[in-house]
């Protein structure tokens, strides 16, 4: 059987996220929306709002609206947030791109999503430059937020006297495009409506007591879904004060929460370790936290106690995809007994179904099966992909996870285990397909293949498994580095073997599982 939430269904109404989130700021105007952890600059409701207006009313000026699609390249800022924002006023589309691109990363999501202008920051401009060059984007595509010669900046898109045009779009109308590779291949577009948006923040709405006067700390980047929706948008929806850090380092993480007195902490499991263990956590006061939350990846009970300890506070858990905008199931405020292990309950208007990847049979509490999930935060498809499309999403509606969950009789979900390609480090993606296909550029390897594997510390990282061309020899750092220049950081291949040949299915498909019991078994 389907397990239903055992929460209430909520009302999603029918809006742009724009109007979801930006109507009745009313008294709340002067209050903070947005502050610059690392400067202290604050912007409030209002003033948010106004820009946003101005910068919907520039981009207007400037031919973008319904339908175009404009990348968002930096880190996180309160400036980030009235872009984002801006571009959806125009009734446009925001493709959220990873900070750590190479060139040739950000330029194949420039060509797939066909967006046709980039805001970026100065320190990243030439990484921009070169992508636009790439896909024949021209230089006067790139707004520099901080100002740099012969580019647009965001001052220039304010001084405009402009008004905004009319809203357009509905709650049907695609409103982000961010990547991921979902279960298998190359990251793809993820067409997150406005009503997608919209459904997620009221379904979480419920879980957790996030109010008018706490403060959020978004260190986790805007241009990943989580980020995105539970941080920058739950701040907006909740009249929250969002402390922005454009980068994670433990000393000034600590910094600003001590200083800003955060009561709201979102992390991945590898921020959790560093909270549990390094000696600098005791030379900060930190008994604003009141709830640290972790997603992305999974959190292990006995060290996510170990936080809650040392800094007397709440741990809770999540899960998230991209592909579910991204939150459906997570441990609520109210409960923390539960267990750490867990992610909790399925969040409101969400049905989930575990279902034996083998049989195709539905599994009741106490199997373990794939995670399926279906509800008004599930992606309309991956873009221009039919058949990616239909791999992931089925025809009643559920979208196949590609993880492996357990579930008790309460409702509480756990997962155990992932049947998809996707490796996860650090809570970030690292597509295998894409890994392999960059190795097998290399003239002397003749073939090669990509799991996650964990190293000593627990954290999973990709390993390549490789064939060297006949009579060459090829030393494992020649392979690593060959990677290590060709892409973000956090897609390093960090663990080589060299191998006879890659195990195959009949097919010609990489046969991961035979790879994953060779590793258990070298292990
Ligand atoms: O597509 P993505 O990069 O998306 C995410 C989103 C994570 C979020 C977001 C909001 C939350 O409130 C929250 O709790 C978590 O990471 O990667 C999706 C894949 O990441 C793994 C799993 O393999 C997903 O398919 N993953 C995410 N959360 C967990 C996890 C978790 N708690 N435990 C285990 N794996």
């Amino acid at each position: 059987m389907p397990v239903r939430s055992p929460y209430p269904d909520v009302e999603i109404p029918d809006v742009s996220l724009f109007d979801f989130l930006f109507t009745g700021f009313g008294e709340r105007a002067g209050d903070p929306a947005l502050i610059d952890g690392s400067s202290g600059a604050t912007i409030t409701f209002g003033e948010l709002e106004g820009m946003v207006g101005k910068i919907a009313a520039a981009l207007a000026e400037r031919g973008i609206g319904a339908g175009d699609v404009v990348a968002l390249f930096a880190p996180n800022t309160p400036h980030y947030v009235a872009v984002f924002h801006g571009i959806l006023r125009a009734n446009a589309v925001v493709t959220s791109v990873n900070s750590l691109y190479t060139p040739g990363e950000l330029a194949h999501q420039l060509a797939d999503s066909g967006a046709q202008l980039v805001f970026t920051v100065s320190p990243f401009l030439d990484r921009a430059m070169a992508a636009a060059a790439e896909v024949g984007l021209p230089p006067q595509a790139i707004v520099v937020l901080d100002g740099a010669e012969g580019h647009t900046g965001l001052r220039d898109l304010l001084a405009t006297t402009a008004e905004p045009p009319a809203q357009t779009v509905t709650g049907a109308d695609t409103a982000v495009l961010p990547y991921s590779s979902g279960t298998t291949g190359r990251a793809k577009g993820v067409v997150l409506t406005h009503r997608n948006l919209v459904a997620n923040l009221q379904q979480i709405s419920v879980m957790g007591k996030v109010a008018g006067d706490t403060k959020i700390l978004a260190v986790l980047p805007f241009f990943h879904i989580y980020g995105m929706t539970v941080m920058m948008n739950q701040g907006l929806h909740k009249r929250s004060t969002v402390v922005t850090m454009p980068r994670f380092d433990l000393q000034e993480f600590l910094r600003v929460i001590s200083e800003y007195r955060v009561g709201r902490v979102y992390i991945a499991p590898p921020v959790a370790v560093a909270l549990a263990k390094h000696p600098i956590v005791d030379q900060y006061d930190l008994s604003c936290i009141d709830v640290i939350f972790s997603g992305a990846a999974p959190l292990d009970a006995e060290l996510g106690h170990a936080v809650a300890k040392r800094l007397g506070c709440t741990v809770l858990q999540g899960y998230g995809m991209t592909e579910l905008s991204p939150v459906s199931h997570c441990m609520p405020d109210d409960r923390p007994d539960l267990d750490l292990n867990s992610c909790g309950f399925a969040i409101p208007n969400v049905v989930s179904k575990l279902v034996d990847p083998e049989t195709g049979e539905e599994v009741g509490p106490g199997g373990r099966g794939e995670l399926w999930v279906k509800g008004p935060n599930v992606m309309s498809g991956y873009l221009n992909n039919p058949e990616a499309t239909a791999i992931t999403l089925d025809d009643e509606g559920y979208l196949h996870t590609g993880d492996v969950a357990t579930v008790t009789e309460e409702g509480v979900f756990t997962i155990v285990d992932r049947v998809k390609e996707l490796i996860k480090y650090k809570g970030y993606q690292v597509p295998p397909a894409e890994l392999e296909a960059l190795l097998l550029t290399h003239d002397k390897i003749a073939d090669a293949a990509v799991i996650g594997v964990h190293d000593a510390d627990g954290e999973e990282v990709p390993k390549a498994f490789v064939v060297r061309q006949q009579d060459t020899d090829l030393t494992a750092d020649e392979v690593m580095t060959f990677v290590a220049e060709r892409i973000a950081p956090h897609k390093k291949v960090r663990v080589v073997e060299f191998i006879d040949q890659i195990p195959k299915s009949a097919s010609g498909k990489i046969l991961r599982k035979d790879l994953r019991a060779r590793e258990r078994a070298s292990n």
